[in-house]
């Protein structure tokens, strides 16, 4: 038996208090007075409540946010000074960081190990930004004209930038959507998901801690449909970073074309996860699990169409189901938990209709399913699930299910597998694992999508782009890439004589 961690005294003292909005640094609740209930997915009771905002509230939240950007001005503030206030928050994070991981396990109910390592990540991610802040360079660009020209470009931030955030990892998505905009001099009015609003809440209040000015973050917690709509269709708003749904990805184009928004897109996945006979066989079953159970398969990027050799593929599915037997479906704050619930009951009904369709399809079902029995029935539990036998125009092979399910599909030789994983509509991830290197390569090479792990899976690091070919998305957070999406390039041209 364990013992389940007690939720850390300072989170359940931050969820104690009533929760509001941070607009123009101060906390106030929504004009309409209305609230959003949050509810905890182990067990569906009831948390806290948020404000519920909507478009009057998203108004506010962008003349503040236009504010600190025009007369603030966050912009002028000198780039070590920006980079200060990035590193403080950094540090404040790293501080708190056990509350974060506590408030997020509560929130949407991944094991405390998997929240911690989040708190650690975030905390990189601004250190890593905040030396970009005085990395800002343009060019001098030689120039053929008569006379003497001097010819330069300047970096300069787009102004006011929404970020709308989903719930399978709410912390390090929202930190994600802050670090890059604000260390080039952006201002942001950011929203989190309905369904998981507290860890950036309490973000708010470090931010003001650590001494941000007032309206150059703001946040603004509400559905989509109301607020989040808002956000992409705001006149005021120059870009809108989103991580979503393919389908709302969409809308959220067609709302930004109000007035030509910067977007930048990570939508959902299918991803290709690809185990070659000659794989190291133990590494190949432990990335395999890994790939497609981590965070309980709500993840864009998860491996969760397994192609498996032929020659193999029987006993590798066999294996894999047995070694996913072994994971501790439960409570997040149980230390000895793998598998947390899945965010809702709408998720949760969402992923068992999929593993019906796909049996009604012809797939076989070797182990997994809804957790019917105990304590953990009041929660959205779904076992880790395999399911055998899987071609890839099966209904589970096609639409991403969000949910700890894989589909195991057989394949003959490199040049098929590759038509296959190919063949989706999407484009975010892909695993390969082989002993044969020169083998990996090429099928990296040919594999449409914007991130290959080889013998590994679920790395991520705030210097590597990230992001999808195809549905999969628009853009790349991340690195440099990160930058570029915050930043105009003006170009200065320069009779010198
Ligand atoms: O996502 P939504 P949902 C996929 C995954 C999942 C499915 C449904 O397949 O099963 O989407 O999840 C906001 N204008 N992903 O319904 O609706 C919403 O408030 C503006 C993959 O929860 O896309 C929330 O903040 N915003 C994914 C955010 O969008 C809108 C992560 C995500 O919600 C909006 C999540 C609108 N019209 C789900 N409608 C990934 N890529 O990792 C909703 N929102």
């Amino acid at each position: 038996m364990s013992t389940v961690v007690q939720l850390n005294s300072k989170a359940a003292q931050f969820i104690s208090k009533p929760l509001k909005m941070f607009i123009g640094g101060e906390w106030i609740e929504a004009q309409s007075g209305k609230r959003i209930e949050v509810r905890n997915p182990a067990d569906g009771s009831l948390i806290t409540t948020v404000p519920e905002a909507d478009k009057q509230d998203v108004d506010l939240a962008v003349a503040a946010a236009r504010k600190a950007f025009e007369t603030g001005p966050w912009p002028a503030t000198k780039p070590n000074e920006r980079a200060k206030l990035l590193l403080k928050l950094a540090d404040l994070i790293e501080e708190n960081g056990e509350e974060m991981a506590h408030l997020d396990t509560l929130d949407y109910g991944q094991p405390l190990s998997t929240t911690l390592n989040f708190a650690r990540a975030a905390a990189d991610n601004f250190r890593y930004y905040a030396g970009w802040t005085t990395r800002l360079n343009g060019e001098t660009i030689p120039s053929s004209q008569p006379g003497n020209i001097f010819n330069y470009t300047r970096r300069e931030p787009l102004g006011v930038c929404g970020a709308i955030v989903p719930w399978n990892a709410p912390f390090m998505n929202a930190m994600m959507k802050l670090s890059a905009p604000l260390a080039v001099g952006n201002t942001v009015v950011i929203k989190p998901s309905e369904e998981t609003p507290l860890s950036l809440l309490r973000v708010g209040e470090l931010i003001q801690e650590a001494g941000f000015p007032n309206g150059v973050v703001n946040i603004v917690t509400g559905y989509g449909p109301t607020a989040g709509e808002a956000i992409a269709t705001h006149l005021d708003v120059d870009k809108v970073a989103f991580t979503g749904s393919t389908a709302v990805g969409k809308k959220i184009l067609q709302n930004s074309a109000t007035n030509i928004k910067k977007v930048t897109l990570e939508l959902g996945g299918k991803s290709a996860h690809i185990i070659f006979a000659d794989a190291d066989y133990e590494l190949a079953l432990q990335n395999a699990a890994n790939a497609v159970f981590w965070n309980t398969g709500q993840v864009c990027f998860a491996g969760s169409r397994l192609f498996i050799e032929d020659k193999i593929y029987d006993k590798f599915l066999t294996d894999l189901a047995d070694y996913s037997k072994k994971y501790k479906v439960g409570n997040g704050f149980d230390p000895t938990t793998v598998i947390g619930p899945v965010i809702s009951a709408k998720q949760k009904e969402r992923v068992l209709n999929y593993i019906d369709i796909g049996q009604q399809e012809g797939a076989e079902l070797i182990v997994g399913g809804e957790v019917k029995e105990g304590a953990l029935a009041k929660g959205h539990f779904v076992r880790p699930t395999v399911l055998a036998n899987v071609n890839n125009t099966m209904t589970v092979a096609r639409e991403e299910i969000f949910g700890p399910v894989v589909s195991g599909i057989p394949f003959k030789d490199t040049e098929e597998v590759i038509h296959l994983a190919n063949d989706t509509d999407y484009g975010l991830g892909g695993g390969i694992c082989t002993t044969n290197l020169s083998k990996a390569h090429k099928v990296a090479h040919a594999l449409k999508t914007g991130n290959v792990w080889i013998n590994t899976y679920n790395i991520t690091e705030p210097g590597s782009p990230f992001g999808g070919y195809k549905q999969s998305g628009l853009g790349r957070e991340n690195g440099f890439a990160s930058i570029d999406a915050y930043t105009e390039i003006k170009n200065i041209w320069v009779n010198i004589d």
